[in-house]
């Protein structure tokens, strides 16, 4: 297993030196964040982030994500083209030795939240979401008052994108993905790249967006579209988590047996309500999620992938990219690690 760590490159508050210092740290989640959504990651590029890694004694072990291009999502006739270069951005990561390809089919928004900052009873912030706070959002004027996705549309952008999923359902979203996955996945296979699909965020429906990554019967799909160890899925249960009705100890043995999990995101909720929950402190006492029972059930599975300590609160007045905070996902890191050297029965 390598232990990892998201690093939002050069811009990032956090530098490697300081992710250097969490002493059980080998590997870096990062992206090519200055590449428009659709076009080929230059080679180049590539190499120079993988360097700068390198630099710290860290391995680039993890691409997340290079983003799906919403023509790909809706299925227009320009989607080959972008099609096309993800197949070349795939070959680049394969040459450099790149091993993990984390993405998503979330149509226009990724994660959701309604609050980024909500207190938790020890002064700590979290991220938090509450299904009808979501839903009485209007749109019509933009994302102004999405929290997180502000700058992300303009009010026009943001609706012609919503026209043109007007007509898309969960199957045609389902058609989209098999054929993107049909186009992608063998070159994947040949360059050595496993892809990890990351699961929705949450995971049912938003402003009337099909979601489809939500559940075990969705990973069954998924992976019986191109049967391959490339096509496989980055375990979030921090996404999963909210949707109460699936067992994710269970789930995470059924498919890393299954030699389909590339990627963990350790990442702990408290289920709130129906459609409602608040992140919290990645320990199995703080949530909902049995961080335990997960880590021994990936070790029996024989889990060889990365795994990160996915969001954290704030704490220590620290401020930041909301999730991403130093502090807390370091203390997420040092528990993760201390169970995986119980359940295992040896240091890594
Ligand atoms: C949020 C992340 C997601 C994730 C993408 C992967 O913090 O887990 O944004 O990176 O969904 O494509």
């Amino acid at each position: 297993m390598i232990l990892s760590f998201r690093w939002y490159g050069k811009d990032d508050p956090i530098p490697l030196r300081h992710i250097r210092q969490i002493p059980v740290i080998k590997g870096i989640v990062s992206a090519l964040y200055d590449v428009p959504v659709g076009e080929e990651w230059p080679r180049e590029k590539i190499a120079a982030l993988q360097r700068a890694v390198r630099d710290e004694a860290l391995e680039l072990s993890v691409i997340e994500s290079i983003p799906v291009h919403e023509d790909i999502k809706l299925g227009l006739p320009t989607r080959d083209r972008y099609i096309d270069n993800y197949r070349r951005s795939i070959r680049s990561m394969g040459a450099l030795g790149i091993p993990i390809l984390c993405y998503n089919f979330m149509p226009v928004f990724d994660w959701m939240r309604s609050d980024l900052s909500m207190e938790l009873p020890d002064g700590s912030t979290a991220l938090s979401y509450d299904h009808e706070a979501i839903s009485s959002i209007d749109l019509k004027d933009g994302v102004l008052d999405l929290p997180g996705w502000a700058t992300s549309y303009t009010a026009e952008g943001l609706r012609s994108l919503l026209d043109a999923y007007a007509g898309i359902g969960t199957e045609d979203l389902w058609r989209n993905l098999e054929y993107f996955l049909k186009a992608v996945v063998p070159v994947a296979e040949e360059s050595g790249v496993r892809m990890g699909i990351h699961p929705d965020d949450p995971p049912w429906p938003i402003f009337g967006l099909p979601r489809i990554i939500t559940d075990d019967a969705a990973f069954e799909r998924l992976i019986g579209i191109v049967d391959s160890p490339s096509n496989g899925i980055t375990f979030c249960t921090g996404s999963l988590g909210p949707n109460a009705g699936m067992d994710l100890v269970k789930s995470i043995g059924r498919f890393t047996r299954r030699g389909r999990v590339p990627f963990v995101h350790a990442r702990n909720i408290r289920r709130t309500g129906k459609r409602s929950f608040h992140e919290t402190a990645h320990c199995t006492g703080s949530g909902d999620v049995d961080m335990y029972r997960l880590m021994r059930e990936l070790a029996d599975a024989g889990f060889d992938g990365a795994l990160r300590p996915d969001h954290g609160r704030m704490i220590w007045g620290e401020r930041g990219r909301p999730g991403y905070g130093l502090y807390d996902r370091a203390l997420g890191a040092m528990y993760l690690a201390g169970l995986w050297e119980a359940v295992i029965g040896a240091s890594q």
